[in-house]
């Protein structure tokens, strides 16, 4: 009797330390990489996803997030995602486009008629045939976050094209936005945007362009006064996944991050709007001044030629149309 318990007493923890190597074995540390600080709401979303992992795998997939632009710039970072260095990466959707062509179209200007239509649009199949379209790059497409809308930044108000003529707007690393840029009457400098402060005490640029949250993290408030409400893009945040980590992922376990990365998503929303209003609130008790008189429609009228020029294959002009189509 005594030998038997023993007996399967042996074989029971013999099964148990099998089983607790094959679970360690499984366990899955993901490592992901944001410019932002951990107060900041695309950080912030992460970790939403990364609580979410962990909640449904009980710890057993967890996710690491390298924040303040530790690992890099976005373009180095997109890199490292690549080839697998990291498993997946927050980037803003605009270096993206020269990577992936699709990706260009939620950067279009004045595409988004208000956020709701840009939450609709990337809510429904066309965000999905958008995130999908870089697997062929390297990356799974996960989910979009929430970037509201970018306006220009200077140190006098910008209401019509003519105030922009001539002066040196720094832009993301993308063609598409020296285009864009251009066709706002301004010049482009792209630049990565760690440098951006710098770049505007010195002067080497004059204006950026970007959302209230940035302009205010970023304190370039405290070097350029005048918000001027452009609203020429709202190129959304975007969370891309290593290709070559994924294809080694069980599918259940692709499932699983899918999932949280789009249940991560009305979070991230919602840390949005939060920020956004707070942010605000401070960049208007450190002196700026938010210039809403803006003539849109000049600067909007203006943007044919970068449509032209970008919008060239004959998928891009249908994933467009339906956008716009979008009630
Ligand atoms: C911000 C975005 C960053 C970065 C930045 C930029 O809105 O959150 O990821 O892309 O814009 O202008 O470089």
């Amino acid at each position: 009797m005594f030998q038997k318990t023993r007996m399967v007493g042996a074989a029971a923890l013999a099964a148990m330390l099998l089983a607790g190597s094959a679970m360690a074995a499984d366990k899955l540390q993901l490592r992901a990489a944001d410019y932002w600080d951990d107060h900041y709401p695309t950080v912030m979303g992460l970790k939403k996803m990364g609580e979410l992992l962990a909640q449904r795998t009980n710890g057993r997939i967890t996710l690491k997030v390298f924040s303040s632009g530790g690992l890099g710039t976005e373009k180095e970072t997109l890199e490292q995602t690549k080839i697998g260095a990291l498993d997946l990466v927050r980037v803003n959707i605009s270096p993206m486009n020269n990577i992936c062509e699709e990706t260009i179209v939620p950067t279009l200007p004045f595409l988004f008629r208000s956020i709701d239509h840009m939450h609709k649009a990337l809510d429904s199949a066309v965000g999905d045939e958008i995130l999908a379209s870089c697997a062929a790059k390297g990356y799974i497409g996960l989910a979009f976050y929430d970037s509201g809308a970018r306006s220009v930044y200077a140190k006098k108000p910008i209401r019509t094209m003519a105030d922009l003529k001539g002066l040196k707007l720094r832009v993301q690393q993308s063609d598409l936005w020296v285009s864009l840029a251009g066709a706002m009457g301004a010049n482009a400098t792209p630049m990565p945007m760690g440098e951006v402060y710098t770049g505007m005490r010195t002067g080497l640029v004059d204006a950026a362009e970007n959302n209230i949250p940035s302009y205010e993290s970023s304190k370039h408030y405290e070097v350029v006064k005048y918000y001027s409400k452009t609203e020429h893009s709202m190129a959304p945040e975007v969370v891309m996944f290593s290709k070559v980590v994924w294809d080694k992922l069980s599918p259940e376990d692709q499932k699983i991050i899918r999932q949280a990365a789009k249940d991560s998503v009305p979070a991230q929303r919602q840390f949005w709007a939060d920020r956004d209003a707070a942010s605000l609130k401070i960049v208007l008790a450190g002196g700026a001044q938010i210039v809403s008189d803006v003539d849109k429609k000049s600067f909007q009228d203006a943007m044919g030629p970068v449509y032209a020029k970008f919008v060239t294959t004959p998928k891009m002009k249908e994933l467009v149309k339906r956008i716009q189509e979008i009630k």
